[in-house]
């Protein structure tokens, strides 16, 4: 394997007191937390685009990275050497997993069956790299919104043959997901929305849509990949409104058209803000829902009111993620991708490392408080006593269907003067801050 790192060995589990900053202090991957070892509770992945293909380029300016294979100008040479890159990169980091666009890994060629061949070479040489190294590939998914032919979009385009050639471009990108062992395909839709309902039918988009999931998930079928669908909702941006707006709206739509049994849910935690949730909130939702399937790791920026992709590294947000994730008994097949970039100003290779150990040791640390907070059940037994109004009397006969709005009547009649006990937030928060300092 070639060497584009040199300045870096394995990054290895030094333990709370190291301050080596291309060491992990919290994440050691063979530790064992309750029923499992950290690696597979936490199941990382790289997102090939940000770490790979992003060069830090923003509204005002150009890329800014420097990246020593960007100096390869042909495209396909450049491609490969990418490849290479990715996989030292995960190896040194102990990154299990990868995500891919099939965009981000070839270019796009002059016809779609030269882009197609493109791509497939490179899978080629992926499927060596992870034989090579162990790595596998968390999802594959098809970019359906980059290039201008997707500008009204893809599968909700008004235009016919641009829902033929996405469709083209997902049942490839299922063939090779599906080569390369994918345990997940992603669906995101990056331009399905609208920008302005004076020149929408929205109903004849959202039926365009769901027709357009069911195709994958029948082609799935006969190709027999067996991995995980997810959808993963953003409300905003880069249309005005996604329809795949939050977990709420997706969930509403998969039953509406029958997909509820194919979908899971992908969690981003900086999309679950720009829809005025809290990441929680998203997790919490699609938890009991039971549609929790996998999370992009990231956060946003409270003050940006845009999709930032910054690496997750605050020990709250971290901490509640992981909380839901444990509840939710884990997220394999999914797992926890870092769809995040590195700042425009943290231009050098070694930001890479830093960013990654940064989000990995977050989410470590995370899982630990998380996990002692679920072992002493100091939340859990709080919340059963805030409802224990509804394990007897009256409460059990709503809950069992046993009354209706006359007996209710009659049982508040004699009942009316109600009291309350405290929802102690306050106390609850500092609870949480002793388990993450603690952890
Ligand atoms: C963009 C999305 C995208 C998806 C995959 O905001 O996060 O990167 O994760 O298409
Ligand atoms: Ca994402
Ligand atoms: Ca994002």
């Amino acid at each position: 394997m070639k060497n584009f790192f040199p300045e870096v060995d394995k990054v290895q589990f030094e333990g709370r007191q190291s301050r080596n900053p291309l060491a992990f202090r919290y994440y050691d991957p063979k530790q064992v937390v309750g029923d499992k070892t950290m690696e597979e509770h936490l199941r990382f992945s790289m997102a090939y685009w940000h770490t790979f293909t992003g060069a830090g380029a923003d509204m005002f300016g150009s890329g800014s990275a420097i990246r020593s294979w960007d100096k390869i100008t042909d495209p396909m040479e450049l491609a490969k050497a990418r490849a290479y890159a990715a996989f030292e990169f995960m190896q040194k980091m102990q990154i299990p997993y990868f995500c891919f666009h099939d965009t981000d890994i070839a270019p796009e060629g002059e016809t779609l069956k030269e882009t197609l061949n493109n791509i497939d070479e490179i899978v080629a040489l992926f499927k060596d790299l992870m034989k090579e190294t162990g790595i596998k590939l968390l999802w594959g998914t098809s970019n359906l919104f980059s290039h201008p032919r997707f500008m009204h979009g893809a599968a909700t385009s008004p235009n016919a043959d641009v829902f033929a050639y996405g469709a083209a471009r997902v049942k490839h990108a299922l063939e090779i997901t599906k080569e390369l062992g994918g345990e997940n395909y992603v669906f995101w839709g990056g331009r399905e929305g609208y920008e302005t309902l004076l020149n929408t039918d929205m109903k004849l988009e959202l039926d365009n849509l769901a027709r357009f999931l069911h195709l994958a998930v029948d082609y799935a079928k006969e190709i027999g990949f067996t991995g995980q669908f997810l959808i993963e909702p953003k409300p905003k941006e880069p249309t005005k409104h996604q329809y795949d707006y939050d977990v709420g709206t997706v969930l509403g739509f998969l039953n509406s058209y029958g997909l509820e049994k194919d979908f899971k849910i992908n969690i981003e935690a900086n999309h679950a803000t720009l829809a005025g949730h809290t990441f929680q909130h998203e997790l919490r939702l699609a938890r009991i829902n039971g549609i929790l399937g996998s999370v992009d790791a990231n956060q946003g920026d409270e003050l940006l009111g845009w999709d930032t992709d910054q690496f997750p590294t605050n020990l709250y947000t971290t901490t509640l993620a992981m909380y839901e994730i444990l509840l939710n008994g884990g997220l394999a097949p999914g797992g926890l991708n870092f769809d995040a970039k590195v700042r425009r100003g943290s231009f050098e290779p070694m930001d890479l490392f830093y960013a990654h150990i940064a989000g990995m040791d977050a989410f470590a640390h995370g899982l630990l408080a998380a996990q002692r907070l679920l072992e002493t059940q100091e939340l859990e037994q709080f919340i059963q006593e805030r409802y224990k109004s509804w394990e007897s009397g009256i409460g059990a006969k709503i809950v069992q269907g046993q009354v209706g709005l006359k007996e209710l009547s009659e049982y508040a009649m004699a009942n009316d003067q109600i009291t309350h006990t405290s929802g102690r937030q306050e106390m609850l928060e500092a609870i949480l801050n002793r388990y993450i300092v603690e952890a």
